[in-house]
């Protein structure tokens, strides 16, 4: 069935081409004055030229005009709790680990030594969300619980021999 729609298709699409470029062979043989028509757009191709530059130009301030962004991620009056977290050789600080459903947190996240990385699972180990852990670097990550849980912090870079060790527990109620 769809053997013969496509090769009727395409001989309905090829005759439209051979037509068009059939009349366009025809009327090559006609003379006309180009002048008058090639000033009229030329003009319109200016003027929509600028149009639109000015156009995309004011979508352009109006857009960036907040950058950087430096506005609450949760929205004014919403501060999120902001936890410090330092990965290191082998372990993690974190300086709160029990949290509400429905908390914003902001989890600063730097490393102590090499570069490690912050992921955060739930029950099923999945992950959530995650960020690299970085000497003298300092990464942000927000999140917020929707389930009450005992969510894992795992490194999620091979950092040494005791890698697999740096296991952190949250408590979400
Ligand atoms: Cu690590």
């Amino acid at each position: 069935m769809i053997q013969p729609v496509a090769w009727i298709t395409s001989l309905i699409f090829m005759s439209f081409v051979v037509i068009a470029f059939g009349l366009v062979a025809l009327k090559s043989k006609g003379k006309r004055d180009y002048g008058p028509i090639k000033k009229k757009w030329y003009k319109a191709r200016t003027f929509y030229g600028s149009l639109l530059v000015i156009l995309m130009l004011a979508v352009t301030i109006y857009t960036l005009r907040d950058l950087p962004y430096n506005q609450p991620a949760y929205g004014e009056g919403n501060e999120p709790t902001v936890v410090d977290v330092e990965a290191y050789q082998f372990g993690w600080n974190i300086s709160q680990t029990e949290f509400s459903v429905g908390e914003p947190i902001e989890f600063e996240v730097t490393s102590a030594d090499v570069t490690h990385g912050f992921g955060i699972y739930d029950e099923d180990m999945n992950i959530l969300t995650q960020t690299q852990a970085m000497p003298d670097y300092t990464n942000t990550v927000y999140i917020t619980f929707d389930e009450p849980g005992t969510y894992e912090i795992l490194c999620m870079e091979y950092c040494g021999l005791a890698h697999h060790l740096m296991i952190e527990e949250i408590t979400v109620k």
